[in-house]
C-alpha cells in the first residue's frame, strides 16, 4: 500500500516535472513568438505605413484669398479634411489675384503634386494653365467656383454650390416678403468680385426672378469684392446718391451686408426695418446680426465641403469615374429662426 502511494508520488512528480518543462518549453516558445510578434508588428506596420505613403498624396490648394467668413471657413475645412486623410497640403493664398493663381499652379506643376485644387477667382482667363496641368497629367479639382472653359476634359470634376439657385431663393423670398405690399420698391445690389462665378450666377438668379414681378427695380448694382470695408464704401456711395428711396439691399454675401448695415445705421436708417438686408452664405456673423434684428435673410452657401472634396480625390485614385459637376447642399435662414440656430452653426 505504502509503496503503491510511493509510486503514485513518484508518477505525479514525474507528470509535474514533464508539465513543468512543457510549460517552460511553452513560456520560451511565447517569449519566441513575442519577440517574433514584435518584429512582426513592425514589419505589418511598416508595410502599413509604406501603404499609407503610398497612398498619401501631395496636393496642391490654389485658394481665391481671405476675404469673407466663408472664405475663412472654408480654407480650415479643407485643410483639415486634408490632414485629418494623411495627406501633404500645398497651400496658396491668391488674395483674390488672378495671377498669383496662375503663378501657384504652374508652382505646383513644377513640384509635381499629386492633385491640383483649384478655386479659381474669375471665370474666364485659365485656359493655358489648365491645359499645362493636363499636359502635365495632374488631375485638377475644381472647388467652389467654376470656370466658363467648354473643354471639360481640363479638370476632373467640380465641387460646389448652385449659386444661381442661390440668386434665385434670395429673389423669391423677397417676392413673397413683399406679396401684399403695393408701389415700387428700389433694390440697390452689392456684387461679389466682377468676373466671379458667385457674383455672375446670384446676379442672374435674382434677377431672374424678379423679371416676373415688374414692381421691383434694381436701381444701383456695383461690386463690393465680397469685403466688408468694401461693401460698406459701395452702401455709403448708394445712400449718398438715393438714400431715401432704397428699399432693399441684396448683396451677394454676408460680409457685405454687414459692412452695408454699418452703413445704413450711420446714416440714421434702421437696417433690417427701413432697408430690407439680404445676404447669402449664412455665416456666423449673418446670424448674429439676424439675433440684433439687423438683417432679414441669408441664403446657406456650404463652405465645409472639405471631407466631401478629400473623398472624391481618393475615389479618383482608386480608379472611380466622377461626374463633372457635384452640388453642395443648401438652406435659407430668417430673422425669427436666428437664434434657435445661432448656437448650432459651425461656420
Ligand atoms: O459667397 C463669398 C466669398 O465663392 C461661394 O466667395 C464663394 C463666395 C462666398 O468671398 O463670401
Amino acid at each position: 500500500m505504502a509503496k503503491v502511494v510511493r509510486t503514485k508520488w513518484v508518477l505525479l512528480l514525474v507528470v509535474l516535472g514533464v508539465c513543468f518543462l512543457v510549460a517552460c518549453g511553452d513560456a520560451s516558445e511565447v517569449d519566441q513568438e513575442v519577440e517574433d510578434g514584435v518584429d512582426s508588428g513592425v514589419e505589418v506596420d511598416e508595410e502599413a505605413n509604406q501603404s499609407e505613403q503610398s497612398d498619401s498624396l501631395v496636393i496642391g490648394f490654389s485658394q481665391v484669398g481671405a476675404e469673407s467668413e466663408w472664405r475663412t471657413a472654408n480654407t480650415q475645412s479643407i485643410q483639415d479634411a486634408i490632414a485629418d486623410a494623411g495627406h501633404e497640403l500645398q497651400f496658396s493664398d491668391a488674395q483674390q489675384q488672378q495671377q498669383n493663381q496662375i503663378m501657384a499652379i504652374r508652382s505646383f506643376i513644377s513640384q509635381g503634386v499629386d492633385a491640383i485644387v483649384f478655386s479659381p477667382v474669375v471665370e474666364t482667363g485659365f485656359e493655358t494653365v489648365l491645359q499645362e496641368a493636363k499636359d502635365a497629367e495632374i488631375p485638377v479639382f475644381l472647388v467652389d467656383r467654376a470656370v466658363d472653359i467648354d473643354d471639360d476634359s481640363m479638370w476632373v470634376t467640380f465641387l460646389g454650390s448652385d449659386f444661381v439657385e442661390e440668386g434665385r431663393k434670395a429673389g423669391r423670398w423677397l417676392v413673397d416678403e413683399l406679396a401684399d405690399v403695393e408701389g415700387d420698391i428700389n433694390i440697390v445690389e452689392l456684387q461679389g468680385t466682377v468676373g466671379s462665378a458667385p457674383a455672375i450666377d446670384r446676379k442672374e438668379g435674382f434677377e431672374e426672378i424678379i423679371a416676373d414681378h415688374p414692381q421691383l427695380t434694381i436701381t444701383q448694382s456695383q461690386t463690393g469684392n465680397f469685403t466688408r470695408t468694401e461693401g460698406k464704401e459701395v452702401m455709403e456711395a448708394f445712400l449718398r446718391s438715393d438714400g431715401d428711396n432704397i428699399d432693399v439691399l441684396y448683396a451677394h454675401n454676408d460680409d457685405m451686408a454687414i459692412g452695408a448695415i454699418q452703413a445704413i445705421e450711420e446714416y440714421g436708417l434702421k437696417p433690417a426695418e427701413d432697408i430690407i438686408v439680404i445676404g447669402v452664405d449664412a455665416v456666423k456673423g449673418a446670424f448674429e446680426a439676424m439675433v440684433a434684428g439687423k438683417m432679414n435673410v441669408t441664403i446657406e452657401c456650404n463652405p465645409q465641403f472639405g471631407p466631401q472634396l478629400v473623398e472624391l480625390i481618393e475615389a479618383h485614385f482608386a480608379g472611380e469615374e466622377l461626374p463633372k459637376r457635384i452640388a453642395v447642399e443648401e438652406d435659407m435662414f430668417t430673422m425669427d429662426q436666428a437664434a434657435d440656430l445661432i448656437d448650432s452653426r459651425t461656420y
